[in-house]
């Protein structure tokens, strides 16, 4: 039986800072790291119930990702390796709000009784903990520990130092019974590229710039970083230049590196300059490719039937990047709210669901009955089979994973015979303009699933049209975001010039 008194003593230790609404948002909570406590160790114990609930491992990682380096944050990760199901979001909430130890007890009791959890000999839960480089993360990090531990029958297991999906794919692989290690991560991504370049049909045919090139990668001063470097080791035919790795000089944190801020403000990663510019497509910012450009090759598979493969965008693609998967490659498009949790459950409906979003995120999902067919198919000795199921290795399922990205990108390109250039040149994009608008309240606007048209307040949506229908080839949407206290306005047409006039008067009616 639980020792109620032992978890509220625990919970005693972190009391919840006064007068903070804590919300589990779009990608977990987010805050500035001083205000955090709380909300982690309470975190870990939601962790811990849901490991108990679902009979196996979860996952918890302390980041904010490419906010400040002084914000931090908590996420948790559900078995299977995604994000927390999102009916689990008002436990975490409930629970990060409980005014004090006793409020939090009475919550955790009724969430208990709601998802039926068992507690006896039977129960042993387990929860990985990692976190990102940010100087608050080891003493956040002790706190989810506390946490998990506050939990009867539930052991924390330290990972340390981790990016994001590495932490995913580790929950992952546990709970298909691998090794969790990070060993394994670099093992199993490196193998699979090692496959698919021995697998690729002309050896002759090369990247230009992979024989005497390397790619250059910025850092962002952050996790990743550290990790692409360990993951170059295994790598023989490929050859990173790691900059903003965080060495000494450098600089911090996101501080204006990175891809969200490559992406937002148009503009070269510290450390880049004109210099860079003639290769300039090749740079590429941690969270994945500034400008991804989809390249997709659909293989028919005899025996299957219809093989679905279909795309996810947010309404942040370039409407340039829709027409062409649309027109040109005849792929079948969706769209779906920002937030890689709601792509990624619209990709799982596809036997092969790929999803990105404008800033980098996103994967490849392959559904696993496919990949069960794929390897009867593989003992018939087909390369076309052997290859896709190398790819389904390569990608980190669980989640978009930068590192993996990087791998897929360099063999596509490969096969191809392609360099960045040819395909940053597959079609062009349209120019488009990003501003934000504080506001007094952002929940006041409210948009329809797509995020493509506000519902309310219903003028703002006429007044958007209005704009939209001065302007050539125009479109625009505004959306409250999901981790800043501020409203996105977005435009695109087909001068930067309009692009840019549209998104001002847009943003004119937000006020
Ligand atoms: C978070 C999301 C990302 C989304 C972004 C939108 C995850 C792992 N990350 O970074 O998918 O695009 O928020 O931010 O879910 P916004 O709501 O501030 O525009």
């Amino acid at each position: 039986e639980w020792d109620w008194e032992g978890f509220r003593h625990a919970a005693a230790a972190f009391p919840k800072p006064s007068g903070i609404d804590f919300s589990y948002g779009t990608a977990g909570f987010r805050l500035d790291a001083s205000l955090l406590a709380s909300t982690v160790f309470r975190a870990g114990v939601l962790a811990a119930l849901r490991s108990l609930s679902m009979k196996s491992a979860t996952g918890l990682v302390i980041t904010a990702s490419h906010n400040p380096a002084s914000d931090n944050g908590v996420k948790l990760v559900d078995p299977g390796g995604g994000m927390l199901a999102m009916r689990w979001e008002p436990h975490a909430n409930a629970m990060a709000n409980a005014s004090d130890e006793h409020a939090l007890t009475e919550v955790v009791r009724k969430i208990i009784k709601e998802e039926s959890i068992a507690f006896g000999d039977e129960s042993c839960g387990k929860v990985l903990l990692a976190r990102d480089t940010r100087p608050s993360g080891q003493i956040l990090l002790a706190a989810a520990s506390q946490g998990v531990a506050a939990v009867a029958g539930v052991a924390p297991v330290d990972m340390g130092i981790l990016t994001t999906p590495q932490l995913h794919w580790m929950v992952c692989a546990l709970n298909k019974d691998q090794p969790a290690t990070e060993v394994n991560y670099y093992s199993h991504l490196s193998q699979a590229f090692r496959t698919l370049e021995q697998l690729r049909p002309d050896k002759s045919v090369r990247r230009s710039s992979l024989a005497s090139e390397s790619i250059i990668i910025d850092g962002a001063n952050g996790v990743g970083a550290l990790k692409l470097l360990q993951l170059q080791e295994l790598l023989e035919n490929l050859q990173f230049e790691v900059r903003n790795c965080g060495r000494a000089g450098e600089g911090g944190l996101n501080d204006g590196v990175g891809a969200d801020f490559v992406q937002k403000e148009k503009a070269f990663p510290r450390n880049f300059d004109k210099s860079d510019a003639l290769k300039k497509n090749q740079l590429q910012s941690l969270v994945e490719d500034v400008e991804e450009k989809p390249i997709i090759t659909t293989t028919l598979v005899a025996g299957y039937g219809d093989v679905r493969v279909g795309v996810v965008q947010t309404a942040y693609a370039n409407g340039a990047s829709t027409k062409y998967l649309q027109q040109e490659l005849g792929l079948e498009v969706s769209l779906t709210s920002t937030g890689v949790k709601y792509l990624h459950e619209k990709a799982s409906e596809y036997d092969i669901g790929i999803y990105f979003e404008a800033n980098g995120h996103g994967t490849i999902l392959f559904r696993e009955e496919f990949l069960a067919f794929l390897r009867t198919k593989h003992m018939w000795g087909k390369p076309s089979i052997h290859r896709l199921l190398a790819v389904s290795e390569m990608i980190n399922q669980a989640v978009g994973d930068a590192l993996s990205g990087i791998l897929m990108v360099e063999i596509v390109l490969m096969y191809l015979g392609w360099s960045i250039q040819d395909w940053n040149d597959i079609y062009a994009d349209l120019p488009s303009k990003q501003l934000k608008v504080k506001v007094a309240n952002r929940a006041a606007i409210r948009t329809t699933a797509s995020e493509t048209k506000v519902v309310y307040p219903s003028e703002l949506q006429k007044a958007i049209d209005t704009e939209v229908g001065k302007y050539d080839g125009g479109r625009s949407f505004v959306r409250p975001s999901g981790t800043e206290d501020i409203v996105r306005i977005y435009a695109e047409a087909t001068t930067q010039s309009t692009a840019d006039a549209l998104a001002q008067a847009v943003a004119f009616h937000v006020y």
